[in-house]
């Protein structure tokens, strides 16, 4: 039985994409791999459940860049702001060598890189006031996942960033404790924020993906014809995941305006240019320059 782990709810395209993922597994070994995902964050945060599959505790995770950005390098340039024109610019990123290069990285630390999934852009929202240029998020007290990325952007942008776990955001937008958050329409649906956060800025700052990932040691227990499977089971999974994602983040942009979130129209430029000095301070490192460069000629 391999044991997988992510943070959203049943039914959230990448939680759906794995049940798919191990009906396929279990169809094809004709019952002998067997895949149980822990959703909702049953097994922890997400950046100890990479931890417990780097020491083989857990098989498979399922987590955002962001969670990977300070032990992983390359998934950096994945997360960094404005890197990336359009959902398509990122997908063709993944599909072809650049993708190929940043999921063997994660084989330095226990892992084997199963797949990449979509998760949109992201953008600020908040309960306390329309924001439209960077000057407006000005001591706001944001949260931000735990990287040292979208704590220095949350900066650029005159926020004050807050690093939390997910499921920590929604009681601490209640409490008060911050005034907004970053993330996809999905996640923002899901995780019952919009309840609270009634402004929502269309910035697409950032298109940081979802990693699917595996336990290395697990994996290499595995027979090559498992392992063999396993591979493409995780590869097939991407495609209907893409399609499941583009009819779930329109549904979720409805529910939320139908539920009263104003939209905003930002001064997308502004926000850009107040990203760019932390982003050229990221790209000092060679091998992000190297991606960087990379990924803007496939642009
Ligand atoms: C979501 C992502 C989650 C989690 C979350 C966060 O978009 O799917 O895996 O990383 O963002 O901000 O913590």
């Amino acid at each position: 039985m391999l044991r997988a782990a992510d943070v959203h709810v049943d039914g959230y395209p990448t939680v759906a994409a794995m049940r798919a993922m191990g009906e396929v597994l279990q169809r094809e070994s004709h019952g002998r791999l067997r895949m149980s995902v822990y959703h909702a964050g049953q097994l922890g945060r997400e950046s100890d459940t990479i931890n417990l599959a780097r020491f083989a505790a857990l098989d498979i995770v399922r987590v955002n860049m962001a969670a990977l950005n300070n032990p992983f390098p390359a998934t950096r340039i994945l997360s960094l702001p404005y890197v990336f024109d359009s959902v398509d610019h990122l997908r063709r990123t993944l599909d072809g060598e650049i993708g190929a290069d940043i999921l063997r990285a994660f084989s330095s630390r226990g892992l084997v890189g199963l797949a990449f999934y979509d998760s949109g852009a992201r953008c600020f929202y908040n309960a306390r006031r329309p924001v439209v240029t960077p000057g407006d998020l000005k001591g706001m007290k944001i949260r931000v996942p735990p990287s040292d990325i979208f704590m220095h952007l949350a900066r650029a942008l005159g926020a004050n960033p807050t690093p939390l776990s997910y499921g920590e955001v929604f009681s601490s937008l209640q409490t008060g404790l911050i005034d907004g958050a970053e993330n996809n329409w999905p996640a923002f649906l899901t995780s019952r924020q919009f309840e609270v956060a009634r402004y929502w800025s269309q910035t697409e700052h950032s298109y940081s993906p979802e990693a699917l990932l595996m336990s290395q040691s697990r994996f290499l227990s595995m027979s090559a014809a498992d392992r063999e499977l396993l591979l493409r089971a995780a590869r097939e999974s991407v495609a209907p995941m893409r399609v499941h994602w583009d009819r779930t983040e329109a549904d979720a942009r409805n529910q939320v305006l139908a539920a009263g979130v104003q939209q905003l129209d930002v001064d997308r430029e502004a926000f850009r240019a107040a990203a760019q000095p932390m982003l050229h301070q990221f790209l000092q490192q060679p091998e992000l320059k190297r991606l960087y460069q990379r990924i803007r000629a496939i642009a």
